[in-house]
């Protein structure tokens, strides 16, 4: 089914290709570059403090009665961890784009424009618009052709999380890394001390040694991300004990749902990008799954000092790209192989057959453009953990926001070799 597709998909674009290059080339976009770790700074000033992990928040200015914030759509230089460089397609120079933060009530006025090669639109996933700003190419409003700057103007008239992508193309451009997060705050203060994340998740096909995102991917992803960067360039979430954490989980990839699974706790599914969930509906989890196309908003209270690991549980989204198109020789006796091998490729070694946590401790040329074999380095050694992967790091006291370092355990504490003692007092015999 998925072949006959394919072959389609691909002699319809091989024909659009040909017509094109019967009018004229593409357009060539120039590309932004990404901008620093940081968030810039704002000209308007948030009511609630929002943090985006490697991500940063859209500025705005008030202006006759709104908040006037200003997209531009357009190819963008985007690192998804040390050696992977790709051009993917974001805003203001970020894929995802910043995220859009406002209060409830809030009169905005969003101009968008368009410094891709082909035409676009905006859609604000979740929110409650006017038909007229729905933005749905065709069925709502005309496409924004490149060069030309739109304005949608509307009423954020409820609190939660959404979502904004382009509804044109979404094949190609979501695949490419356009969307972003919409966070609207309700009216007054909340009570206590609240630690706000925002995590969006996408995937995408990048052929070893490419930098162009493949958009005719249906499966064999092998770039999972959170905000745009997989472990270990994943920035921590951080809390002190006793802090109501609230992490607002979006997913636009493409095809794939995630279970996103939090160590250490318990939470509660408290919204969605359809409303609060009311409190006699909500249950306690540790995994959540965030659907193509939604957000799940989570809270829990921290509760114990500690790096706990947070990550989407399918395996192959909490890797790097090494596990892919590789031959299953777990439990081959590969010495014949290695044999001969090794007397045409000198120091020849099959890998593979004792499992695959060795790829991430050996010592190999790394193809061009891609994600290191290595891990994360952690202070016992290397996490062999990559992908959708981030740490939340919980202190009994932080100093600053900043990431706290490692978690130094008490004293006798963490799981070591058992003794001769332990043994023969338990009765294990091994
Ligand atoms: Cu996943």
């Amino acid at each position: 089914m998925s072949v006959t597709r394919r072959k389609l998909l691909t002699s319809t674009l091989a024909a659009g290709a040909a017509a094109l290059a019967g009018r004229k080339a593409l357009a060539q976009p120039s590309i932004a570059t990404p901008p620093a770790t940081l968030p810039p700074p704002r000209a308007g000033k948030s009511a609630r403090k929002l943090v985006v992990p490697n991500g940063s928040i859209l500025p705005w200015t008030q202006k006759n009665g709104a908040k006037v914030y200003h997209l531009r759509a357009e190819p963008v230089k985007h690192t998804i961890a040390p050696g992977l460089d790709i051009t993917a397609w974001g805003y203001n120079g970020s894929s995802p784009g910043p995220v859009i933060e406002a209060i409830e009530g809030d009169r905005v006025r969003i101009y968008v424009t368009n410094k891709l090669p082909e035409a676009t639109s905006v859609h604000w996933h979740g929110i409650f618009v006017p038909h007229g700003m729905d933005g749905v190419s065709g069925l709502t409003q005309a496409p924004i052709e490149p060069g030309k700057t739109f304005k949608y103007e509307f009423v954020f008239d409820r609190a939660g999380t959404f979502m904004y992508h382009p509804h044109l193309d979404e094949m190609t451009q979501i695949a490419l890394g356009m969307m972003g997060v919409i966070v609207v705050h309700p009216r007054g203060a909340e009570r206590g001390r609240v630690r706000d994340y925002v995590l969006m998740s996408h995937e995408m096909k990048i052929p070893i040694g490419s930098a162009r995102p493949d958009p005719m991917a249906m499966n064999d992803f092998n770039v999972l991300t959170f905000n745009g960067k997989s472990f270990p360039a994943t920035e921590p979430l951080v809390a002190e004990v006793g802090d109501l954490v609230r992490i607002r989980l979006a997913n636009l990839g493409p095809m794939d749902h995630h279970p996103i699974h939090l160590h250490g706790h318990a939470f509660e599914v408290v919204a969605t990008d359809g409303g609060p969930i009311a409190p006699s509906a909500r249950v306690p989890e540790t995994t959540v799954l965030v659907p193509v196309g939604t957000t799940r908003t989570i809270e829990f209270t921290a509760r114990a000092p500690g790096d706990w690991a947070m990550h989407c549980h399918m395996t192959h989204h909490a890797m790097n790209q090494m596990g892919h198109d590789t031959a299953n020789l777990v439990g081959a006796d590969t010495r014949g192989l290695d044999n001969k091998l090794g007397r045409v490729v000198p120091g020849y070694m099959t890998m593979g057959a004792g499992g695959m946590a060795e790829m991430s401790t050996m010592q190999m040329p790394q193809p061009k453009n891609s994600i290191s074999m290595v891990g994360g380095k952690g202070p016992h050694g290397v996490i062999d953990m990559g992908g959708m992967f981030t740490i939340l790091k919980i202190r009994d006291k932080l100093k600053g926001d900043g990431d706290p370092g490692w978690y130094d355990a008490p004293k006798n504490t963490t799981a070591n070799e058992a003794t001769d003692a332990d043994l023969a007092r338990d009765g294990i015999e091994i």
